[in-house]
């Protein structure tokens, strides 16, 4: 297929002979532009969507351009026509179009875009089921729609001469086939305000579906605290690359950051704090609720973090009851790790864990709660795992599945637990002794997917104590066979973490995630058939000129071909042909 760029705005031709040119002249002149501006443009490549997709076959005699008159129909589920809605959403502000959104029983793309929620559509066999086995997540994760035979994620995309039809069993299917999409037009449809463009696509088909059920980022707002606003758009950055949970690290020594009623202390005195000596700030519980709903809308699930029994110094600082020597210690500013825990020999926090989760759970839709657990240096041995299975055992209680660092591992296993993976070595026999006795594992490689390490030794913010991290250091591994003897079949999915000690922006937050999560996203989502980091390198260069249209911060990372933004004709930018006179 070519990918000939398309011709750029030519030059007015102005007679010199004469000075003034005349008004005919000029009117071809401006028709001929608006002609070039016009003509087909060269769609992109079919392949060319980060994460890689299952199957492409272009037909390249099937290309096709959104007409201005197009119309979104969506079969009438209101799940789907709430995709439909989204995809008008994304495509109004750039084009310009009114496209309006309808509903029909056997929806149609009749020269516009049609979604086809087709519960018969069998897409899993070649997703997760094939890699996880149906079992595996359908007791824990059925409540959420993984049903295997059906394929809950998965989405054909089809680009012909009438239109485009997107197909799937669910509407996070949908959604998908909608990001896929939203790829494969030109760069210029993340312009907020319209552009004088052919909305051209690839022609041809595509079926997708991911290798992981879990597939996530975590943003830590207890180091630094973001608002609501910087939530929602890290959430936008996760949805593009099919990521479909954010884990929230909610609490930790320098800041508590989720009101919680019966305990009012935590966020008033808790969380005041950040590092570095800022404000700190806390969500309300209309807050993180409407993070959670903003992320449903998505289809991404929050997953929240409160960390026990260590990185608890906020907590003890609002109520010193919970503190070893019931002595309110200093608020802490600092980065160090692993000084502050729960007094885990007083019946008096086990009642504070079992109102924190209870709160937190009951504004949680999603089946997780995370709970913490890591570098807990000062509760050791049989305190440690004691204290893990009591708390394990609250979060059951809920109705939840626990989460926790896998320093969870040598505590006694509980149905459907999982432990997140974050060594820097891929040996842990006390997480494989773990998995053997039944934990599946989220991995998140220290030294692959920490988004907080730098990319090299001159970025500006991030740790280094994991390594450098480039991105083809966050593109070359595999989830699947990361951890020694731990076999794919329990391996949950992947997730990058940002932890924030250095983060203070959401500037700072895109530049340590772009592009890094889009590699991270990949390696959840695509089978590894796909794998290659020169195809990769090539697709993720495509997402520059979309970042930077759309207004979002990211690292210019030397190894990627970075492709220019286009120099968007906006209505009012359009070359001028100033010296018209009648
Ligand atoms: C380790 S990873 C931590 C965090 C720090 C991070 C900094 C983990 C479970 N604990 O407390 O923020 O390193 O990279």
């Amino acid at each position: 297929m070519s990918t000939t760029p398309s011709p750029g705005p030519t030059a007015v031709p102005v007679p010199l002979s004469t000075g003034e040119p005349d008004a005919a002249t000029l009117a071809r002149a401006a028709e001929e532009t608006a002609g070039t501006l016009l003509a087909p443009a060269a769609p992109h490549r079919l392949a060319d969507v980060v994460p890689a997709p299952q199957q492409v076959q272009p037909d390249p005699t099937a290309d096709w351009a959104l007409p201005a008159e197009a119309v979104i129909v969506s079969s009438a589920d209101p799940a789907a026509l709430a995709v439909a809605e989204q995809l008008a959403q994304l495509l109004r502000p750039a084009t310009g179009y009114p496209l309006p959104v309808t509903d029909a029983t056997t929806p149609e793309p009749a020269g516009g875009i049609a979604l086809v929620l087709d519960d018969s559509a069998d897409l899993g066999a070649e997703g997760y089921s094939a890699d996880l086995g149906a079992e595996g997540y359908s007791a824990d994760l059925g409540a959420e729609g993984y049903s295997a035979d059906l394929g809950a994620e998965g989405y054909h995309v089809d680009i012909a001469t009438d239109g485009v039809r997107i197909t799937a069993a669910t509407a996070a299917g949908l959604f998908y086939g909608v990001q896929t999409l939203r790829q494969l037009l030109p760069a210029a449809i993340e312009s907020p305000s319209p552009v004088t463009e052919r909305w051209a696509l690839p022609g041809g088909a595509i079926t997708d579906a991911p290798r992981f059920p879990y597939r996530g980022a975590m943003l830590d707002v207890a180091r630094h605290f973001f608002a609501v606003e910087d939530v929602l758009r890290v959430v936008d950055h996760l949805a593009r690359y099919k990521l479909n949970h954010l884990h929230l690290h909610l609490t930790d020594d320098q800041g508590w950051r989720i009101a919680v009623d019966s305990w009012p202390k935590l966020t008033t005195v808790g969380g005041t704090t950040e590092v570095g000596g800022g404000p700190g700030g806390h969500y309300t519980k209309a807050d993180y609720q409407r993070i959670v709903s903003y992320a449903a809308a998505r289809h991404i699930t929050v997953v929240p973090e409160i960390d026990l029994p260590g990185h608890t110094n906020s907590a003890l600082v609002a109520y010193p009851e919970l503190a070893p020597d019931k002595i309110a210690p200093p608020p802490y500013t600092g980065i160090e790790v692993g000084f502050s825990y729960v007094d885990p020999a007083d019946e008096r926090t086990y009642d504070f864990v079992a109102d924190v989760l209870g709160e937190v759970a009951a504004l949680t839709p999603g089946p997780w709660l995370h709970i913490g657990g890591d570098e807990a240096f000062k509760v050791n041995g049989e305190v440690y795992t004691g204290f893990v299975e009591r708390v394990q055992r609250i979060v059951a209680d809920l109705g939840k599945t626990v989460v926790g660092w896998h320093q969870l591992a040598p505590a006694a296993h509980l149905d459907g637990r999982v432990l997140q993976w974050w060594g820097t070595n891929g040996e842990d026999p006390t997480t494989v002794d773990a998995v053997r006795r039944g934990a599946r594992l989220i991995v998140s490689p220290g030294n692959h997917a920490y988004l907080d390490m730098k990319y090299a030794p001159d970025t500006p913010i991030g740790h280094d104590w994991a390594g450098l991290i480039d991105v083809r250091k966050a593109y070359d591994w595999d989830p699947g066979t990361h951890v020694a003897d731990v076999p794919a079949e329990a391996v949950l999915g992947v997730e990058a973490p940002l932890w924030t000690e250095s983060v203070t922006s959401l500037a700072d937050i895109e530049l340590l995630l772009l592009p890094r999560l889009p590699a991270i996203a990949e390696l959840g989502w695509s089978t590894r058939a796909t794998h290659n980091w020169a195809d990769f390198r090539d697709r993720l260069a495509g997402q520059g000129p979309r970042w930077t249209t759309a207004g979002i911060t990211f690292h210019r990372a030397p190894e990627i071909p970075w492709r220019t933004a286009p120099t968007i004709p906006t209505q009012r930018n359009l070359p001028q042909t100033h010296t018209a006179t009648p």
